[in-house]
Order: C-alpha cells, then structure tokens, then sequence
C-alpha cells in the first residue's frame, strides 16, 4: 500500500471508467462495508473520501464508522442515497456531476415517449417474429402536437422541454417553485399537472420528499390516454399504484427507465406489453459516462490537491 496516496472507500461497484481514474491517485477498497467489515474496521481512520454511484446509499452510520471522512464524491447527479445532513454534521462536503448528463437523460425521455407513443419495441418484435406478413400493425398514436407534463423543472426537466418544442408540444411543467423567466405554463402540484397532459414526464430528484409522489390519484387525472414516462427514481412513483392502473386502463401506457427495487422489475409490469423498460440507462453512453467519471474523479483531486471543488451539491456549497 501506498501511504502517500488518499485512501478512498468505494461503497457501490464503481462504473469502471471512475475507477480507471481512481486507480493511480488512491488506494482504493473496494466495498468494504459491504465484503469485509473486519478490514473495514481496520481501515476506518484512514479513509477519507468516498466514491459512490448515483444509486449508491451512504447512510449515517456508515459516515459515523468514518472519522477521517472529508468527502463523498458521487458520479451521478442524483445523490438522494447519501445522507447528506449527517455528511454536512461530520464536517463531510458532497460532489455530484450534473451538467455533462443533461442531453443523454432529455434524449432518453424523449426516446421512452416516442417508444411508448409508436409502440417501437413491439414494432420490432412484429417484423423480426415473420408477423408483417399477416397484415399491417395496429395503429398507434401520434406524438408531436400533443401536451407534456415535466415533474421537475431542473436542468434536465429544462432539456425535455427543449426537445419537446421541437415536436411542437405544448409544454407545463410542476416544481417546488415557479420559474417565472420561463416561457411554460406552472401548475402547483403534480394531479393537476396530470390532469392537462398527454405525457406526465418524471425527472425530479428522488428521496424523502418526492417519494411516491406519483400515486393512484395522480395516475388516474393523468387518465386512460395518458403516458407516464419515469427517467427520475423509481422512489418517485407509487409501483403498486402504478401496475395496478396499467393494468386497468387507468393510464395507456409507460416509459420506465428506473424502479423501484433496481434491477429488480416485477413479473406484473415486465408482462405489460404497454410498457417500454429500459434498465437505467439514462446517462450511459460512452461519450456522458466518461464525463461523468472524470468530473467525479475530478472534484476528489481538486480535493485533496487544496482547490475549490468543481460540483458541491448544493446543501455544500
Ligand atoms: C447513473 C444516475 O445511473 O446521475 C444519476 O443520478 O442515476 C445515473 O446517471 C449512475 O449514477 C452512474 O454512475
């Protein structure tokens, strides 16, 4: 082991693009926590950072098991599994990297509407299975002109909208606030968001205060020829809820990137041919991934060299 290198407790399987960047910087433990809590105990007071996932969970007890933890760097830019008031209480700063993922999850949402709305996986299914022989495809519904909904009107929730003009959608949108510079209209809360859209489209933060926003009430304003589309936390809707209301013609279909026991999907909702899924597949192409990794490694470095970080999540700035 190299003494003059950071120890940094890797608390996920790391996507190997961060871990390449890792590797020559840190001594790195892999999972400890998780394979070895005997050398994690060991090894405890002198980690100093951790490096984590966007779906990784770092709770308080496991930053309390840490007393030389400075930094808890996440490649993603959800960061809802690390327990950042116990962070911030320990003297802990966050990083996350948002910005560089922007245009993959925007693209991803639209391509999950489009897939929902022109039924494209069943379509491919239909020729590779000999079936166009038989006679032309059901008819499906058309996407341009109709009305999106966006839980979230972030960065990204800002770049479905974009790409949703040009499809010439109208376009509304529900936060936590108003964004009064921009040009779409705001509805208070997501059931009355649901009840004026085509497409109800989730990319809101997860965690405690969105956790099952999207419930049974919601999904029947959004109503029998509505699409819900979720490349947000699978936390953030009601899984139950919603298989039931697929399930009975409440809503008329779903794009599903994230769940809410990944990579755990229920049989009930794989079996729903109204369903397009995708397995969290949001940021992960070669070109964002990359960038995500080494905006992560690079918050760690500007870190330990004494700079200023590059992404503190915002609870850190
Ligand atoms: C990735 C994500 O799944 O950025 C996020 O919040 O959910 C994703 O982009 C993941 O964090 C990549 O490590």
């Amino acid at each position: 082991m190299d003494l003059s290198k950071p120890e940094v407790l890797a608390v996920s399987k790391l996507s190997p693009l961060y871990a390449a960047n890792l590797q020559p910087a840190v001594t790195l433990h892999d999972r400890l926590h998780e394979l070895d809590p005997a050398a994690l105990a060991a090894a405890a007071p002198r980690i100093r950072a951790i490096a984590a996932s966007g779906e990784s969970k770092v709770s308080a007890a496991l930053i309390r098991q840490l007393p030389a933890l400075e930094l808890i760097s996440v490649m993603g830019v959800g960061y809802d599994g690390v327990d950042v008031a116990a962070a911030i209480g320990q003297g802990v700063k966050v990083t996350h990297t948002p910005d560089v993922l922007n245009d993959d999850v925007a693209d991803l949402a639209i391509g999950l509407m489009l897939s929902a709305a022109r039924q494209l996986p069943a379509a491919d299914r239909y020729v590779r299975e000999g079936r166009w022989p038989g006679g032309a495809m059901p008819l499906a519904r058309k996407m341009s002109g109709a009305r999106i909904g966006i839980v979230g009107m972030g960065r990204i929730g800002q770049a479905i909208a974009q790409r949703a003009l040009a499809f010439g959608m109208s376009v509304a949108y529900t936060a936590r606030n108003a964004r009064d510079a921009l040009p779409y209209r705001y509805w208070p809360d997501a059931k009355s968001l649901a009840a004026e859209s085509d497409y109800l489209v989730l990319i809101t933060p997860g965690g405690a205060g969105t956790r099952k926003l999207i419930n049974a009430e919601v999904l029947a304003a959004l109503g029998p020829q509505g699409i819900l589309v979720n490349v947000a936390r699978g936390s953030v809707v009601d899984e139950a809820a919603l298989i039931d209301a697929l399930e009975r013609g409440v809503i008329a279909g779903a794009g599903l990137d994230v769940f809410e026991d990944e990579p755990n999907v229920p049989e009930r909702l794989r079996a729903l041919p109204q369903v397009v899924l995708t397995p969290h597949i949001g940021s992960a192409t070669n070109q964002t991934r990359q960038a995500m990794a080494d905006l992560a490694y690079g918050n760690l470095r500007a870190h330990f060299a004494g700079e200023p970080l590059l992404t503190p999540v915002p609870e850190c700035r």
